[in-house]
């Protein structure tokens, strides 16, 4: 704790010295630099996916729409939890995206360009069609990138048939084709040596593509494999341990340690190097090959003194402040917070980040706390799932008075159908209802299963 408060009081001076006027010649400097630059807003938030929307909302309510603007290149906006499902064929992709135009708040300027260049020193970015933009607090909120082309044989590959990923946007249809076109062989699913975005999406297509397969009559045919490079099914034990017995019953393979590093596509062969057998390689024959690429921060962080040594936003993890330019604050996929990277992770973020920013705009001390709440609803068939909640400890943080280690149909409803509706109305609008309002001391205030258990 005393780490944190001593890092933002020395950090808040530098930044008191760099934005706030020491004498009266510097206050007049300060406003024509700003008449300098193209164009300065209150908050300016960079990207604008589920954290940079959500923050876009609230930050409206707090200081006004005109004092706000969201960079973002993309035209639409993609709800990615949903290509799990259209991987699987359950949903179509369509129904995924909306245009940008229709979820930038109403009055926020929408600044249609990449950010090229952040200058936190001169709390200034550079966009790719030439702008500068200053602002007073920067929020970052720029997804973490792809990175198919680390895997040899990729992107090519994905002309082929037989090959997919539900990752992007341009071959999550692939997942489907490949699954419904199957005869037989093997069913490979791979997880990479790096960060992810919703840990659990790599094994859900395995389920569901095992459950196709049962109700086509194929699954005889089969050899469903999951080659991941964790050495663990999943991360929270509660969790894993539900997931080791439906891989043992179903008759799933998995082999820990194993990392996707080759796709030959032209004779459907896909090469994993052992992790704890250096040097070793072993080739698997595929049918069908789902592909979670390797992930990693986005270009423009690196190198940036915002940045970690990784090239991650560098966070403070209870407050979301960054740990050494007070006005900058981070949310979602592009920040070095230790807890697993997915939407329900942004929803909790986001009401605490909120508060933080009021309170640094008001020069008071952050108080409000993220425990590293994070959600994985684990899809195991095409009508059940086990919901995943927990946090920065790997401990359970649940919200329904259900056993939430087993599958459950209401849960998969709740994932395929009111989710989906939450999202575009309620946490896209930091709506004051779902998981994410904002009430007492946390931003998401789940049944804490293992406290009541210990009450009654
Ligand atoms: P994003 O929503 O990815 O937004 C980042 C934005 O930054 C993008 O709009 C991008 O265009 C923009 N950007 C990038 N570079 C620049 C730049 N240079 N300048 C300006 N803008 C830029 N989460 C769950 O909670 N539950 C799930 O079930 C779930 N399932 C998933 C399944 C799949 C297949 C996938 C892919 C993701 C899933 N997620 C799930 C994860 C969830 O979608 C992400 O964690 C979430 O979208 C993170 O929000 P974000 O704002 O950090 O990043
Ligand atoms: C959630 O909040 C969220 O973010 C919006 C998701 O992403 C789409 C989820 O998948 C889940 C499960 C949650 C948590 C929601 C509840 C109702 C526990």
């Amino acid at each position: 704790m005393a780490g944190p408060v001593l890092c933002w009081q020395r950090s808040a001076w530098m930044w008191a010295r760099r934005t706030r006027p020491l004498v009266p010649g510097v206050s007049r400097l300060h406003v024509s630099s700003r008449l300098l630059s193209k164009e300065h807003y209150k908050v300016l938030v960079l990207g604008g996916g589920s954290g940079g929307i959500t923050m876009s909302s609230r930050m409206k309510r707090k200081v006004g729409a005109e004092n706000v603007a969201v960079v973002e290149p993309s035209e639409m906006h993609y709800y990615q939890p949903l290509w799990t499902l259209v991987g699987a064929g359950a949903k179509k992709v369509q129904i995924s995206g909306r245009p940008t135009a229709s979820v930038v708040p109403s009055g926020v300027t929408w600044i249609k360009s990449p950010v090229q260049e952040i200058d936190p020193d001169r709390n200034t970015v550079r966009t790719g069609d030439g702008k500068q933009i200053s602002y007073q607090y920067l929020i970052v909120a720029l997804g973490l990138q792809l990175h198919y082309e680390k895997i040899k044989g990729l992107p090519e590959a994905f002309k082929y048939p037989g090959i997919g990923s539900n990752y992007s946007l341009q071959t999550v249809n692939k997942t489907w084709e490949a699954l419904q076109n199957f005869k037989e062989g093997n069913a490979l699913f791979s997880f990479p040596n790096t960060p992810v975005k919703c840990a659990g999406a790599p094994q859900k297509i395995m389920y569901l593509s095992d459950a196709y397969l049962r109700k086509t009559g194929k699954r005889s045919k089969a050899n469903i494999i999951y080659n991941t490079s964790l050495p663990v099914l999943f991360g929270v034990k509660k969790y894993a341990d539900c997931l080791w017995e439906i891989v043992k019953n179903r008759d799933l393979q998995v082999n820990l340690r194993h990392e996707l590093v080759e796709v030959r596509a032209d004779r459907r062969e896909a090469v994993f190097t052992k992790l704890d057998s250096p040097g070793e390689t072993v080739v698997y024959e595929y049918e069908m090959l789902h592909v979670t690429p390797p992930m990693g921060p986005p270009e423009v962080l690196k190198g940036n003194p915002l940045a970690d040594q990784a090239g991650w936003l560098d966070v403070d993890k209870d407050v979301l402040q960054h740990k050494r330019y007070p006005n900058v604050f981070g949310i979602g996929d592009c920040t070095n917070v230790p807890t697993s990277k997915t939407a329900a992770a942004v929803a909790a973020q986001s009401a605490v980040l909120d508060r933080t920013i009021s309170r640094v705009m008001r020069d008071i001390l952050p108080d409000k706390k993220y425990d590293g709440y994070t959600s994985c609803p684990l899809v195991t068939s095409y009508n059940t799932v086990i919901l995943a909640e927990f946090d920065y400890n790997g401990q359970p943080l649940e919200t329904f008075p259900i056993d939430q280690g087993k599958e459950s149909r209401i849960m998969y409803h709740m994932k395929a159908n009111l989710m989906p509706h939450l999202y575009w109305h309620g946490l896209l609008n930091a709506a004051g209802y779902g998981p994410w309002k904002t009430t007492g001391a946390q931003g998401h205030i789940p049944r804490r299963v293992s406290n009541l258990s210990k009450v009654h």
